[in-house]
């Protein structure tokens, strides 16, 4: 445990004072004694305990940010999908083992009380994941940073499946309150939206603009600390909660419209109430847009007030913040940092435009069409008129730019525009995040290039030099040593402890993979780890699965793209050689399933329920001798994800090449010692070349030949006539033999397949087939798979967040460590 100042109950992590602290907090917190506190007493008042030995540092880390005013850098993002905040902290404090100890000496189960814990489901998937790693990498970099967001009352949906249905249940996450985060009333801020703008002339005769909102809304942050790994650095995850303005509140008071004042109390807090569960498809609803909106003007709003109170003026803003814009959910900061720079501070364009473009730094996430997004003319204009004025004024400047650069070339000029002309107007979020930022990047090499050539062409010939690339990475924090102590054990007493926050440091383990008693007891892990993956899997689902399985994993957000229908095709390929008498013998897998749909995608939802549908039959048909189960996880969460990835053999990712731009599960499946089946798609491409190809089970086209199938005329029946096996596969599905005869339910998706095919599952089956059997018998050599097993792991060290976050510091953000000595309590409040 690092040193503390001041030791008492607030401070001691030894096991005496960490039992006092809990006591004091189930008496003075929650009000209980142990007679009539239950488990949710118990988690709170550790939580409390443990959120006031964070409290030192953080605060130690604010007085040296506050008095020193170093760049700081803010990840801007709609989601941040943290998962529990305990586990994590403990590790982050260096005080797991020794919580663990005061709790059971205390006579309760750290890992009961961890149960406890609502996870803040406060994002879709990788997204939203991908911004919790990186803050934590953040912290752990000692770089000073904060992550702007969103405090969505509900979260992510909860999903339950009923009759192999996905079911959406709200997510009531703040139902017993949220110890881990500090209400700020004071920095409260106002939004304005609606309403025109006005010019004016001030004293000195020069123009302004004037925006007369047609209402405002307040905007509350609430704090909670992002402790770094071992360090004091302690940063700020600030969300913001929407609320109605007491200026508001009272001008309808006073006309004596008290419940219409309320009423209106309640729109205002509409705001934040849920986040929009659609990952990559825009809705376009007029309420994503104020809370995209909202969260950057709070931001923005709250930098500038820092700035100030740092002693510096705004034109030293961009020397002092990097933003970073996490896809282009948060791009309308571009025209609000403009705004606040000259209509509430006077500045004149020119000078303003270089502090934005200076600021801002933009991150691509998907090469999906649907997923850009795009906001109609007329509600943008409704919702944000003055921004809609600065986007004109940015866009004639650029265009004009394009002009120079490309005399002659119109059809350019409406192809870059941030203005969509070529039917129903719209405003394009991704041009204005382009034009404001000073650097683009995409999230793993392959995608990063296709940037280039397809998404963002016309702005690549425009600012070559804007572009470049930084490999998504995930934390090891949390997703070994808290997901995966028996690894982590291993591992640390094998090659030291430096890998937690050195991950490359895991090649040393490589001359292990050689020695048999390493690979006995990387195997002994491996299976006490899906154990305990059967166990949740049995309380969960109800169906019980044998650790002597290989447990082949796909886990993500359900999408066509992502194509879990192919995985389904492979099952029922090998359910069919069963039934047909025509398999040898086949090797006992269970296939395990796990992940949302978006409530409006229809396709998503039936491939779930095709999921569970195959599931019912192949697990209770006797021919099948318990060799196949097919379970589908409900709602698989970050909570799950710490179970699901330590306990899988085989990590399947199998999007169709040039979809997925990165992914990030991937990397969390390879550190934890699970194989990939994959294609060339995404970070799988880099995880490849890190771990070696003999190491990998690669199949599909790669992402130039399936643009040639396309171009070539894609014929998905033909792949149908002339295959047997996948006709038989799919004539199971189709004759309604998963579906007790009914040839409905599963028709759109076997029409799709056949006459479609947009993510070309057929083009890609027989490769996808033949590779599986491959990963069959590579399974049944036992020896062989721990050496690859443990190899994979080894050259995982590449997919570290640390990675990720350097890379940004040095090349985007240029920002530095600023190492933050502890403070005793009384030097910080006297
Ligand atoms: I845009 N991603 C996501 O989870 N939600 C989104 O709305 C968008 C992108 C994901 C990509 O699909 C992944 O490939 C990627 O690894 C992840 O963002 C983080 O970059």
């Amino acid at each position: 445990p690092p040193p503390v100042i001041f030791e008492d109950d607030r401070t001691s992590v030894t096991t005496e004072g960490l039992k006092r602290a809990f006591y004091d907090h189930l008496f003075y917190t929650q009000g209980k004694f142990p007679e009539i506190a239950g488990l949710g007493d118990y988690y709170q008042a550790l939580a409390h305990a443990v959120r006031d030995r964070t409290l030192q540092r953080w605060i130690s880390s604010v007085a040296d940010h506050t008095a020193t005013a170093p760049k700081t850098v803010a990840y801007l993002s709609a989601e941040f999908l943290m998962g529990p905040h305990m586990g994590n902290n403990l590790i982050n404090l260096g005080i797991y083992d020794t919580v663990k100890k005061a709790v059971q000496e205390i006579g309760l189960d750290l890992n009961e009380l961890l149960r406890q814990e609502e996870e803040p489901g406060l994002g879709n998937g990788g997204l939203g994941r991908l911004a919790a790693c990186f803050i934590d990498s953040l912290a752990t970099a000692e770089i000073p940073a904060f992550g702007y967001g969103i405090r969505y009352e509900y979260g992510i949906f909860y999903q339950t499946i009923m009759d192999g249905w996905q079911v959406e249940n709200t997510d009531k996450w703040l139902r017993h309150g949220n110890p881990w985060e500090i209400q700020r009333a004071e920095w409260a801020v106002e939004v304005k939206l609606g309403g025109h703008t006005e010019q004016y002339q001030d004293d000195l005769g020069r123009l302004h603009v004037r925006w007369a909102p047609e209402k405002t809304v307040a905007g509350v942050p609430f704090d909670s600390p992002i402790v770094g790994y071992k360090v004091t650095t302690t940063n700020t995850l600030r969300l913001w909660r929407a609320e109605a303005t007491e200026a508001f509140d009272f001008s309808q008071f006073n006309r004596g419209d008290y419940l219409g004042a309320v009423d209106k109390k309640v729109t205002s807090e509409n705001l934040t109430k849920a986040l929009y569960p659609n990952d990559e498809t825009v809705q376009g609803k007029e309420l994503r847009l104020e809370q995209q909106y909202f969260f950057v003007s709070c931001s923005l709003q709250d930098m500038l007030r820092i700035h100030k109170a740092r002693g510096m003026e705004p034109d030293t803003f961009d020397q002092k913040f990097a933003i970073q814009l996490n896809d282009t959910h948060p791009a309308i900061a571009v025209a609000e940092l403009m705004r606040l720079l000259i209509d509430d501070n006077m500045m004149p364009w020119d000078q303003a435009w270089g502090i934005t473009t200076r600021t801002f730094s933009y991150t691509n996430h998907t090469l999906l069409p649907e997923a850009l997004e795009r906001w109609p003319l007329d509600l943008f204009k409704r919702i944000l008129p003055r921004h809609l004025e600065i986007i004109y004024e940015i866009n004639a400047r650029f265009l004009n730019d394009v002009r120079i650069k490309f005399l002659g070339d119109d059809s350019r000029l409406a192809r870059l525009s941030l203005i969509d002309e070529s039917g129903e107007r719209y405003v394009r979020m991704a041009h204005l995040a382009c034009v404001g930022s000073h650097t683009i990047n995409g999230v793993a090499e392959l995608h990063s290039e296709l940037l280039k050539q397809d998404v963002l062409k016309d702005f690549y010939e425009m600012w070559p030099e804007k572009f470049t690339n930084v490999t998504n990475g995930v934390t090891p924090r949390r997703w070994m040593v808290l997901s995966n102590p028996r690894l982590t054990k291993l591992v640390s007493e094998t090659i030291g402890e430096g890998w937690i926050t050195d991950l490359p440091q895991l090649s040393k383990l490589e001359p292990h993979a050689e020695d048999s008693a390493f690979r006995d007891s990387w195997r002994a892990i491996k299976r006490a780890n899906k154990v305990d993956l059967a166990a949740l899997i049995l309380r969960r689902t109800g169906v019980a699965v044998s650790p002597d399985s290989m447990f082949d994993v796909l886990v993500k957000r359900i999408h066509e793209y992502k194509r879990q229908h192919l995985a389904v095709l492979h099952i029922i390929t090998l359910y069919h050689r069963l039934k047909s008498g025509r398999s040898a013998y086949t090797l006992p897998r269970t296939f395990i399933f796990g992940g949302k749909a978006a409530p409006g995608y229809t396709m998503a939802k039936l491939m779930i329920k095709l999921i569970n549908a195959v599931g019912d039959v192949v697990n209770n048909d006797r021919d099948v001798h318990d060799l196949l189960k097919v379970v589908f996880l409900p709602n698989f969460n970050v909570t799950y994800g710490q179970c699901v990835y330590p306990g899988a053999d085989l990590s399947e990712q199998i999007s169709l090449a040039g979809k997925e731009a990165s992914g990030t599960g991937n990397m969390k499946f390879a550190m934890n010692g699970a194989l990939t089946i994959g294609t060339m798609d995404g970070a799988n491409i880099e995880i490849r070349d890190q771990v070696k190809a003999e190491n990998f089970f690669l199949f599909g086209h790669t992402a130039s030949e399936v643009h040639d199938i396309k171009a070539s005329g894609y014929r998905p029946r033909d792949i149908y006539e002339v295959n047997a096996e996948l006709r038989a596969v799919v004539d199971l599905i189709q004759t309604g033999f998963f579906s007790r005869g009914d040839t409905d339910v599963f028709k759109p998706i076997v029409d799709n397949l056949l006459d479609h095919d947009p993510y070309l599952l057929l083009a890609d089956y027989q490769s996808y087939i033949d590779c599986q059997d491959v990963v069959s018998d590579t399974y049944r050599e036992a020896d062989t798979w721990a050496r690859m097993s443990i190899l994979n792991s080894a050259r995982s060290g590449k997919f570290s967040s640390d990675r990720s976050i350097a890379e940004y510091a040095k090349n985007i953000w240029k920002v530095e460590a600023v190492p933050i000595t502890l403070k005793p309590e009384k030097e910080l409040y006297m």
